[in-house]
């Protein structure tokens, strides 16, 4: 059946039973894939019949489909023409594993961090309601997501200006973990009334055929029903807050869903869809085990085991710390927003469950909590990816820094993660951090120092931040680690031909880097930033001064990080004839691929460091 269609036209010419099995084909084609391309598989198979549904019922082309984080997006990019493409999902130079809209007018908003979709879909009906245009505007919202503050903020907006737009909640009951919120408690309510929208729609049907009165019992149905949905439902919080609630609806009966997507078409005011859906749907092991196949690696399809073993990770390597820290000191709290175990969080919340908050998809509240518990003399550690940092910017600022409160920052995935790309890629911290007063940055080069920069951050009562990126250690082994001691950097090896500068996981390519220029008798000076706030400006200057030529390595973006650091350091100071160069990422958004192929496309690649070097030192001795 996949074979046959090519587009959303092709599949509207389908019928239910030919769209079941276009639903099976779709989701047998999804495993193959992320079994060999690794990606997002429970959530995708989990919204195969939702999606056939919606994009029969509205066309992609003309109607705006958002999906929220757009990690579900894999049948959507299958039916709108990128069948083939999906192979190469998420490689190099291929498509992405989220909604771009530069890859299909389709897309009609990128997405990848959760949470965006109501509001986007918000402006975009207010700009159709101003241009008098007449499609629809549909936002596809996990019950994850709908914890995310924006989504309510947006719902909101929507319900009191009465603005047409459809929200489609799929509810199957995860975030990535199990969905543990006050909202799910809600949401738990209304799933008790199973098929209540279905039969009404059914029974409607059938009594409108009846002659002349047919029409009149509907009608005075209809008014009852809002009184019964009040006896079942006390607090109907969608419907109080100005929307029309349908459902909860059986997310993998495509008849069912197309007539309540039909139904919702046919409506002028703010409609929320409530699907239920299981997430890994088709894929037994997917769905006894939806967390761990939310990401995943390359796995063999027949036993869901990975096909390379995980090997220790610098999440993993915080987890275990944390847990001998906080047997140590009390006061020690930890916050996660929904990512539990991508922190390393999971064995210390099975230990101190008391100490372990998950405050759902939202950065903005784990930050100002957090400040709360830092202001009553608690420790907490609050480690998020970088790139969802970038969301509780003000509370940072307001709530955290502003108070110089002892809050611990643990900055994971920063650096290129990868195949997530632009929107997970974390690059930007070093930049947004260090303009900020009172708060203290710090990067390790390996395992040991993450440990020893923990136990330094206990100790410190100020706002603090620890960065480290995904995955594990470099494959520089360096023995030397001096005490962290507070601004102090460290000298990995003395030189007097070139000062490298690097910063966290980078620290250990500026050593690879210098072991092969002694082999062409250059010696450099190796300096690992560890501080890039407050900057240890005295080793730096000095090296400077003795070698005249300074390279600086992050990986993060040139604009405001350690580089820029450097640049104002010597012009501040009016040094001349000094040979500057910062390598680290443009002033762009970094598309997917892997950590050596986006290296090698920025230079920032040991040979091209390497080869630099070597051709300046040339030039500037007049070799
Ligand atoms: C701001 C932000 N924080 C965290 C994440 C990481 N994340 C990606 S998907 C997800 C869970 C989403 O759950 P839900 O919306 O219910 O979708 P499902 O995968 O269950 O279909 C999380 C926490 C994110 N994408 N954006």
């Amino acid at each position: 059946m996949l074979e046959s269609i090519n587009s959303t036209k092709d599949l509207k010419k389908l019928t239910i039973k030919e769209k079941e099995i276009l639903a099976e084909d779709i989701r047998k084609y999804i495993l193959e894939v992320v079994s060999k391309n690794g990606g997002h598989l429970a959530s995708n198979l989990g919204v195969v019949d939702l999606t056939l549904a919606l994009e029969s019922v509205f066309d992609p082309e003309v109607d705006k489909i958002i999906w929220d984080v757009g990690h579900q997006a894999y049948t959507h990019k299958i039916l709108n023409g990128r069948k083939e493409e999906l192979k190469n999902i998420r490689k190099f130079n291929c498509i992405a594993g989220f909604p771009k809209t530069k890859e299909s007018k389709t897309d009609s908003f990128n997405t990848g961090h959760s949470s965006t979709s109501i509001s986007a879909a918000m402006g975009m009906a207010k700009a159709r309601d101003l241009k008098q245009e007449k499609h629809s505007v549909i936002a596809v919202i996990g019950d994850g997501a709908l914890t995310g503050g924006m989504a309510l903020e947006a719902l909101n907006h929507i319900g009191c200006t009465k603005t047409n737009v459809i929200v489609i909640l799929n509810d199957n009951e995860m975030s990535i973990s199990k969905n543990i919120s006050g909202l799910n408690m809600f949401l738990s309510k209304l799933r008790a009334r199973k098929s209540y929208t279905m039969s009404n729609i059914k029974v409607r049907k059938v009594l409108e055929k009846i002659p002349f009165i047919g029409k009149i019992i509907v009608k005075t149905i209809r008014r009852l029903k809002r009184g019964i949905k009040q006896l079942i439902i006390p607090k109907m919080y969608f419907e109080d807050i100005g929307f029309k609630y349908l459902g909860p609806i059986n997310g993998h009966d495509i008849e069912d869903l197309e007539s309540i997507l039909k139904k919702a078409k046919e409506l002028d005011e703010p409609v929320l869809i409530h699907v239920l859906t299981k997430k890994g749907k088709g894929y037994e092991i997917a769905e006894n085990k939806p967390d761990k196949f939310h990401a995943t690696s390359p796995f063999d399809i027949k036993t869901g085991k990975p096909l390379k073993e995980k090997t220790k990770d610098y999440s993993k390597c915080f987890g275990d710390k944390l847990i001998e820290l906080a047997s140590k000191n009390d006061r020690i709290v930890a916050i996660t927003a929904a990512m539990k175990d991508g922190t390393g969080l999971g064995e210390f919340a099975s230990k101190y469950p008391d100490r372990f908050f998950d405050v759902g998809i939202a950065e903005q509240h784990a930050l100002t909590f957090a400040a709360g518990l830092a202001i009553e003399g608690m420790i907490p550690f609050v480690p998020i990816y970088s790139s969802f940092y970038q969301r509780a910017y003000d509370q940072i600022i307001h709530d955290i820094c502003m108070q110089d409160l002892h809050v611990i920052m643990c900055i994971d995935r920063a650096g290129i993660v990868g195949a997530d790309g632009e929107t997970h890629h974390g690059i930007f911290d070093l930049s947004f951090f260090k303009i900020i007063p009172n708060v203290v940055i710090m990067a390790p080069k390996n395992f040991k120092e993450l440990e020893k920069m923990m136990e330094f951050a206990v100790k410190i009562r100020k706002p603090v931040v620890i960065r480290y990126p995904r995955g594990g250690e470099g494959n520089e082994k360096i023995k030397k680690s001096y005490p962290i001691i507070f601004r102090k950097s460290e000298i990995l090896s003395f030189g007097s031909d070139v000062t490298i500068l690097a910063i966290g996981n980078q620290v250990n390519k500026a050593v690879s880097i210098s072991k092969k220029l002694k082999l062409n008798n250059i010696n450099a000076e190796v300096i690992n930033a560890r501080f890039l706030k407050p900057f240890d400006e005295y080793t730096v200057l000095k090296s400077i001064k003795k070698t005249k030529t300074i390279i600086t390595i992050e990986d993060n973006t040139l604009v405001g990080g350690l580089g820029s650091e450097i640049k104002e350091l010597i012009a501040n100071k009016n040094l001349n004839n000094i040979t500057i160069k910062s390598f680290g990422y443009p002033d762009v958004f970094v598309e997917h691929g892997s950590v050596d192929e986006i290296e090698k496309k920025y230079g920032l690649d040991e040979e091209s460091i390497l080869n630099y070097i070597k051709s300046t030192l040339k030039n500037k001795n007049g070799e």
